[in-house]
């Protein structure tokens, strides 16, 4: 016979006339039993629903995104959002369990026009220039690689007065948000809002070592709402001259929010990590879902081990991504850069974050 720890972990138990029955009469009265479902419910380690995935975008998805430019206009579609869609959670909107990704195309003369949302949202431009978000007012100019970060319920418009198509990439904590019901959204009358401060005010009042006195922030994400590319990489070329490379993560660096020194949004973590030319990392985990978006460079990312691993080439302006608890390791074939949106900050705060270095 069978003792108590044999027992122990084995999947549902048997089901018999009487339990089935037992079971219809009860779901009306919206009761259930947990024994049938214990086992999926509490795994002895993540068994997420997110798979890792690539989106290439120069072979794969540029053309298709520039041909949504012809069947739709910016101010139609209201945001011209291709959604980069996990397999596992096709119609869902996910780029994994608890982040949204999109790529979003603005072309010369359109404008998105203006609206606010409860979700915290961060762009992430990725081809053109002379496009530009205004956050509640004050424009940002848009170059390749910088990160605006769009808080919680800010009035938001885009506008482009270049000449090519410009293209960014959005990620939201949009399935956070939707977890806990709190969706909120609203447009605004006009197309613009109203100008406010001019453009790069935020990056001087907030971003150069010095705060106002008194500032009281009206939201938990940082008040600079630009961090150019041009300036994060040059700080970091100038560290990688100086520092020893972390055996599992190169260089990287998180993206911070002034007033606290904590994480510059209040839901997503946000990094940036720089790989020298032939550099590998170590076998990491951890419980974050990570999406990567390469900027400069190229490599491969081995997600998995042994057998069930699964080697993803990528170079530059590829989105891939690794859900949680995923062991990967990156090898990096030219000096790369690459930009990292994660969900750790929210489970930090939820006391839920691990992480696992090597095989240990
Ligand atoms: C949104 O408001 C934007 O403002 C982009 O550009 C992507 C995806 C889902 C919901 C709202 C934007 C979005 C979004």
């Amino acid at each position: 016979m069978a003792t108590a720890t044999q027992n122990r972990g084995k999947v549902a138990p048997a089901s018999s006339p009487e339990r089935s029955a037992y079971y219809d009469k009860i779901r009306d009265l919206g009761l259930a039993p947990l024994w049938m479902e214990y086992s999926n419910l509490l795994t002895p380690e993540p068994q997420v629903k997110s798979v890792p995935f690539i989106w290439r975008y120069e072979e794969e998805v540029r053309d298709i995104l520039m041909e949504a430019g012809k069947l739709i206009s910016a101010e139609e579609a209201q945001r011209r959002v291709l959604v980069l869609e996990n397999p596992a959670f096709a119609g869902e909107s996910r780029i994994h369990d608890t982040l949204f990704s999109g790529l979003q195309l603005i072309l010369p003369g359109e404008v998105a026009p203006a609206h606010r949302h409860s979700p915290n949202a961060l762009r992430l431009i990725l081809e053109g220039d002379g496009a530009y978000t205004s956050v509640n007012g004050e424009k940002t100019i848009m170059e390749y690689g910088d990160y605006i970060i769009t808080p919680t319920w800010t009035w938001h418009d885009h506008g482009h007065e270049g000449t090519e198509p410009v293209v960014w990439q959005d990620i939201l904590d949009m399935p956070i948000v939707q977890t806990t019901g709190a969706i909120f959204y609203e447009r605004y009358p006009e197309d613009q809002f109203p100008a406010g401060p001019p453009p790069g005010d935020s990056l001087h009042r907030y971003g150069s070592n010095m705060l106002p006195v008194g500032l009281e922030p009206d939201n938990l994400n940082s008040p600079i709402f630009s961090y150019p590319f041009a300036k994060s990489k040059e700080n970091m070329e100038a560290l990688a001259k100086n520092s020893d490379p972390d055996p599992y993560f190169g260089l990287k660096v998180e993206f911070i929010n002034p007033m606290t020194g904590g994480p510059a949004m209040s839901t997503i973590s946000t990094f940036l990590q720089r790989l020298e030319k032939g550099f590998k990392t170590e076998r990491y985990q951890s419980t974050e879902g990570s999406i990567f978006t390469c900027l400069e460079g190229k490599g491969r990312v081995v997600i998995g081990d042994g057998d069930s691993g699964e080697t993803i080439e990528f170079g530059p302006r590829d989105i891939f991504v690794v859900p949680c608890w995923f062991p990967y390791r990156i090898e990096a074939d030219e000096t790369t850069y690459l930009f990292l949106g994660t969900d750790k900050v929210t489970q930090t705060k939820l006391g839920l974050w691990r992480e696992r270095r090597g095989n240990s």
